[in-house]
């Protein structure tokens, strides 16, 4: 069950939502944000304030909030949290050695009281990579278990996993 089908659930009649997309720097936010709007990816940098997109899905409008997420500006994540239906976290499944910086910082985010109310999705991003963590081996470390799902994601791929993300 994608992240648009479990806030559908809980909203029938609002068609907007606000997602919010956040994760360590590097992780791949918004190259997945850019290739879901079909928009060139081959020159990307860091994200220092915030891009906002707007993708009509059926008939959702889904209000995309991409955060940077360079540690300097972690602490500015907290003024996006307002309204928001979805968060969507994204892992760098490579990046072995910044996993339980990737698990502390998602850990604080589950405390935030303005957030109880959204769904969660995990990306499990750059699938590509050798060595790269699956969604499984994601999913099983308890501090992650909380997801109410953990979609594999590779914005490398040649086919662009649009429904991980909203998909049904
Ligand atoms: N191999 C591989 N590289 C990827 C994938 N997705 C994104 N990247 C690369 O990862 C790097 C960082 O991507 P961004 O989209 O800028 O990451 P970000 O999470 O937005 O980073 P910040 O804005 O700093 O928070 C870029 O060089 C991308 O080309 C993927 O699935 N596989
Ligand atoms: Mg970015």
């Amino acid at each position: 069950m994608g992240l648009l089908s479990i806030i559908r659930k809980i909203k029938r009649k609002e068609k907007e939502m606000r997602i919010l997309m956040v994760g360590l720097d590097n992780s791949g936010k918004t190259t997945i944000v850019l290739k879901i709007n079909g928009e060139d990816t081959s020159v990307i940098s860091p994200t220092l304030g915030f891009n906002i997109k707007t993708i009509t899905y059926q008939k959702y409008t889904l209000n995309i909030w991409d955060v940077g997420g360079q540690r300097t500006i972690r602490s500015y994540w907290r003024n996006y949290f307002e309204q928001t239906d979805g968060l969507v976290w994204v892992v760098d499944s490579s990046d072995l050695r910044r996993l339980d910086d990737c698990k502390m910082e998602l850990d604080n985010l589950l405390k935030e009281e303005r957030l109880s109310g959204a769904s969660l999705l995990i990306l499990a991003n750059k699938q590509d990579i050798k060595g790269a963590l699956t969604p499984a081996e994601i999913a099983k470390d308890p501090k992650l278990f909380c997801a109410c799902c953990v979609r594999m994601c590779c914005m490398f791929a040649r086919k662009v996993s649009y429904k991980c993300m909203i998909g049904d």
